[in-house]
């Protein structure tokens, strides 16, 4: 089994204290105006030069134009790419890696282990690197579209305790990440006493993500003890804020054991 992309990410945290994620969602790019969809492969580019690897999920269902737009991604990115699937048709050959993700905080079968039994044969026909990783919700205040589609209940978020244990059940089950999201374009993130009450008590690297719209934000969840923060929104509607958001991450101290 590869395990790449892992060791990069792992590299990553130690030479850079923390890792930039960038997210594109396929969904939001195809509702764009033809001018604007000409620009994508520059865009891509551009984040390639900052984030230490490009995420690549949404809500899309078509399977072929799934795996075009990852096509696309990897042509024009110098960094891993790597698929955070809405669900099981949402697999490429293209891409580098795939976080395999069971969404632990609910309780829907489907999500905890159905569309990943659907996709395991294809993720092994196509030989891609699965990192396996524990993907739990956080109240954001707001009906997210994950929430919905997935139809199970976030973790509330005052339930230190109960982020705490799902973290911890996740290691484990032999998860290498945890990934605590608010959902993408919420207003709230995902609080940043519950992110270090989550670090002091698990072992495996923390990825945050859902609502973080400013480099001050993206830092304080460094701080908290996230290994990883994952922007998507924000940099959709300013691609240029990506540059300041990649010095805030980048700007813990180097040398962090995770
Ligand atoms: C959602 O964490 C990601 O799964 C990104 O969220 O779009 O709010 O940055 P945003």
């Amino acid at each position: 089994m590869k395990i790449v992309v892992y060791s990069y990410l792992k590299k990553i945290c130690k030479q850079k204290g923390a890792g930039f994620l960038v997210l594109i969602d396929p969904n939001k790019e195809k509702l764009k105006v033809q001018s604007e969809k000409l620009k994508v492969e520059e865009k891509i580019r551009r984040i390639s030069k900052e984030a230490d690897a490009i995420l690549v999920g949404g809500s899309t269902a078509d399977p072929e134009e799934f795996t075009r737009f990852v096509e696309n991604v990897k042509e024009n990115s110098e960094v891993p790419v790597i698929i955070f699937p809405g669900s099981s048709v949402q697999v490429s050959q293209y891409a580098d890696a795939i976080f395999f993700t069971s969404l632990v905080s609910g309780r829907n079968p489907d999500y905890l282990i159905g569309e990943q039994v659907k996709a395991a044969p294809i993720i092994k026909k196509f030989n891609i690197e699965t990192i396996p990783v524990g993907y739990i919700l956080v109240e954001s205040g707001s009906l997210t579209s994950v929430l919905y589609i997935s139809n199970t209940f976030p973790i509330p978020r005052d339930k230190y305790n109960i982020a705490r244990d799902t973290a911890l059940a996740s290691e484990y089950l032999g998860m290498k990440f945890v990934y605590f999201d608010a959902g993408s374009g919420t207003k709230l993130s995902v609080p940043s006493d519950l992110i270090k009450e989550v670090k002091n008590y698990i072992s495996i690297p923390i990825i945050v993500g859902g609502g973080i719209r400013t480099p001050e934000q993206a830092e304080e969840k460094i701080k908290a003890g996230a290994s990883f923060v994952v922007v998507g929104s924000r940099i959709e509607e300013d691609p240029e804020s990506i540059k300041e958001f990649a010095k805030a991450i980048h700007s813990k101290k180097v040398g962090s054991k995770q």
